[in-house]
Parts: structure tokens; C-alpha cells; sequence
């Protein structure tokens, strides 16, 4: 019989975390997840995954080096995914030391904890780290016709890196380092290079999940409405009036969105190689916020959508990433994996989830 994998999966409550253990579950590992110790705790996105026996949550904190070293010392890990990070854009310009100390200097504690125990023990331990299409930041590759035109500009493993926010930054030092590792050490280390992921699970500051979240207030409070015969601007008043409008930034940045279900099973793909290396995973398409919002809306029947939504300062960035779309050629070849889960089908996800 083969031995049982062990796993560990920082940052266990959050969003990938939670369909990662789905998946590492349904092939029988045994995942150490683990969380920072809090004085409320709030498992929702892993609730369903609490009593399997072979899901066990530790206190882990990755800025803390000694409690890397314990806890990877303490197991015998098969392979590590780093998912633990500060992973708001928009709180790290906010909060820059903070997002370093979580984003960067925390992979270099678990890099670190890895490279001494796997030298003292010849025990080989694979290792993940959440990479982000935020490293390319305002850069991006185009590809021309014969006559010079330009059919579409797009991202990959090649794409010069330009961060632009202290995420972004602290993301590339870690990416950098976990590369290094690979490079020097000889160290097992992959960096998957995401592009944004949602699902019912994300967190509710990120564009997408505001945006469903306030669809499905709209949508119960039109089914409160019932047969009321009324216009859509009076209907649209009505509700305005009582939840008030949809408060939301740049609504023209473009990004490549694709559902974390499908991206978690590349990261997983990634360590199941021959040879450590970093891969692109997108779905191809670029679609802008406000292409988004329509279509949420209209899952519920609703076209005035900018009658529900305030352009609010707020929201707006200090540096913005205004164009996401990215080519993952390497990840179809090498991995055989490709994004299943489209634009659409993550929107309707989302917005029947919230309606709910
Ligand atoms: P997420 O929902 O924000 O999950 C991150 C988790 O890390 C949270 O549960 C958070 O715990 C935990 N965490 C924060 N600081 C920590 C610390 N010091 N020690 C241990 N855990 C800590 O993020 P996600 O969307 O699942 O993303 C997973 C990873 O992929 C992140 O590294 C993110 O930067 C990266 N990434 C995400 C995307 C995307 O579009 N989703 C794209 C590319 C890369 P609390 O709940 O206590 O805050
Ligand atoms: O913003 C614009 C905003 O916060 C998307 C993280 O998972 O993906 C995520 O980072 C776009 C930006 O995600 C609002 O300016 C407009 O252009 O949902 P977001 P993000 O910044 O792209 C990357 C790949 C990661 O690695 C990160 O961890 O939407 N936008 N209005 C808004 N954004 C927010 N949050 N709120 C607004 O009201």
C-alpha cells in the first residue's frame, strides 16, 4: 500500500485553503492546515471539512520562525503550500509593513524551517508558494499581425515583473527567494503564478464578492416586491433608498477571472512533477469590472445596473493594475491543465450563491 501524504496548507481559513483541502481530502492526504491564533475564529469556508479525521488544524503564524521550524519538524510533510498571506491589494498600501512582514519574510521562515530539516532528515519536501499576476504590475507583452497590428497583449512566464503596490512587492520577494531556493539549494520549489480566482468563498472586501454580495441583497428585495406593479426606475428607488447604493472604484480595470476550484488543482498538478518550476495559470480572457457588474445584474434580470452603483473615491488606488490577461501555454503542456470553470459560470456561481 503507498504511504499516505501529508500536507501542510498555511493560512487554512482562507479561500483556496478550503477547495485545496477539498481536494487533497477526496485523495486521501492528511493536511495540517493551519491559522493564526485569534481571539474569534471563523472557519465558514471549511466548516463541511472539520470532522474529517484527516484534516487537522494547528496554530501557525508563518511570521513567527520558530513556529515554522516546530510545526514542519513536528511532521513529516510531503509537500508544503504556502496560501498564508496579507492578500489585499488595496489594505496593503495601508499597511505596507505588515503585508511584507506576512507576504515576504513569512515564505522565507517556511523556506528556511524546509531547507534545515530537509538537510538534517533527506526527507524531500515539496514546496508551493502563491505567486500573483500583481508582479507584472503595468507591464504586459503584445502579439502583432504581419502588418504590424495589434491582435492582443497578454501575460506570461516571460512577462517583465513591474509591481505596483507593497503587495506586489513583498509577493516578488518571495517569489524571487523561493526561486533562489530552487536555483541554490537544490530545493523542490514551485511558484504558481495565479491570476484572480473567486468563488462563493472569496472575501467580501474583493470586487467580485461585493459585487454578487449587493446583487443578491437587490434580488431579495425585489422578490419582497412580489407583483407590485411599478416602473424599473421606481423599483430601482425603492431599493436604493433602503440598502443604499453599490460603492465601487475603477470600474474599467480588466482582469483575467477564473474560479480558485480549477487553480488549486494546478497547484496541486505542480507538485506532482518530475521538475520543480513555475507556470502561469489564467483562463485566457479579459474581462473589465464593469463587464463584471452587468452580468451579475443581469443574472437577476436587472439591465439599469448603473442606477445601483456610486463611483466612490474611496475605492480608488494610489497605484492601480489596470490590465490583466494572461497566456498559460506552459501550464496546457506540462500539466495537461486548462481553466474549466468560464467567466460566466464563476459569475452565476457567485451571484445564485449570495441569492441564497
Ligand atoms: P485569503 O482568502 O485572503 O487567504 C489567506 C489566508 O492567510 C487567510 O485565511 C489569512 O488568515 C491567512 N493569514 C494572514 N496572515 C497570516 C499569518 N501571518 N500567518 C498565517 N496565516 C495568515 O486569500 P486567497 O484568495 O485564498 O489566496 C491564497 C493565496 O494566494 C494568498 O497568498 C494570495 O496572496 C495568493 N493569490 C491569490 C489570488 C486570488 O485571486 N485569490 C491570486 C494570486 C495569488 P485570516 O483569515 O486570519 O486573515
Ligand atoms: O480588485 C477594482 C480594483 O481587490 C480588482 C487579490 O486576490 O487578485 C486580487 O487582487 C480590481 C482592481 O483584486 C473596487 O481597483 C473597483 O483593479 O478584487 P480586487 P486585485 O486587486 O486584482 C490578485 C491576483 C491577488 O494576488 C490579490 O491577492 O477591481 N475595483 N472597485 C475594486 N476593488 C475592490 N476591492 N473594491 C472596489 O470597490
Amino acid at each position: 500500500m503507498n504511504e499516505q501524504k501529508v500536507a501542510l496548507i498555511t493560512g487554512i481559513f482562507g479561500q483556496d485553503a478550503s477547495y485545496l483541502s477539498e481536494l487533497l481530502l477526496s485523495k486521501n492526504y492528511k493536511v495540517i492546515g493551519t491559522k493564526r491564533r485569534a481571539s474569534t475564529e471563523n472557519p465558514w469556508r471549511i466548516e463541511h471539512l472539520l470532522n474529517n479525521k484527516n484534516l487537522i488544524i494547528e496554530n501557525g503564524d508563518v511570521t513567527d520562525f520558530s513556529n515554522m521550524l516546530h510545526l514542519i519538524d513536528n511532521y513529516r510533510f510531503h509537500e508544503i503550500y504556502n496560501l498564508a498571506a496579507q492578500s489585499f491589494v488595496a489594505a496593503s498600501f495601508d499597511e505596507p509593513l505588515h503585508t511584507f512582514e506576512v507576504d515576504a519574510i513569512g515564505p522565507i521562515n517556511i523556506l528556511e524551517a524546509t531547507r534545515v530539516i530537509q538537510r538534517n532528515t533527506n526527507h524531500i519536501i515539496k514546496y508551493y508558494q502563491a505567486s500573483t499576476s500583481e508582479l507584472w504590475g503595468d507591464q504586459f507583452d503584445t502579439v502583432y499581425d504581419n502588418d504590424g497590428n495589434v491582435l492582443y497583449n497578454y501575460q506570461d512566464e516571460n512577462t517583465e515583473m513591474n509591481p505596483q503596490s507593497p503587495y506586489a512587492v513583498a509577493k516578488l520577494a518571495a517569489h524571487k527567494m523561493t526561486q533562489l531556493y530552487r536555483n541554490a539549494y537544490g530545493m523542490f520549489c514551485c511558484c504558481g503564478i495565479l491570476m484572480n480566482h473567486e468563488s462563493p468563498r472569496r472575501g467580501e472586501e474583493f470586487v467580485t464578492k461585493k459585487i454578487s454580495k449587493y446583487v443578491g441583497r437587490v434580488y431579495k428585495e425585489i422578490k419582497k416586491m412580489g407583483l407590485l406593479q411599478m416602473s424599473n426606475e421606481e423599483k430601482t428607488s425603492i431599493i436604493t433608498n433602503k440598502i443604499g447604493k453599490l460603492q465601487l472604484g475603477n470600474l474599467s480595470a480588466s482582469r483575467d477571472w477564473g474560479h480558485s476550484r480549477d487553480y488549486m488543482l494546478a497547484a496541486w498538478q505542480m507538485l506532482q512533477q518530475d521538475i520543480p518550476d513555475d507556470y502561469v495559470i489564467c483562463t485566457e480572457e479579459t474581462h473589465t469590472v464593469e463587464e463584471f457588474l452587468k452580468l451579475a445584474f443581469s443574472e437577476i434580470g436587472v439591465n439599469n445596473y448603473m442606477d445601483f452603483v456610486n463611483i466612490n473615491s474611496k475605492y480608488m488606488r494610489p497605484a492601480e493594475v489596470l490590465f490583466l490577461r494572461g497566456r498559460c501555454t506552459k501550464a496546457k503542456e506540462k500539466l495537461k491543465w486548462k481553466a474549466n470553470i468560464t467567466f460566466r459560470d464563476l459569475v452565476k456561481d457567485m451571484v445564485i450563491y449570495d441569492c441564497k
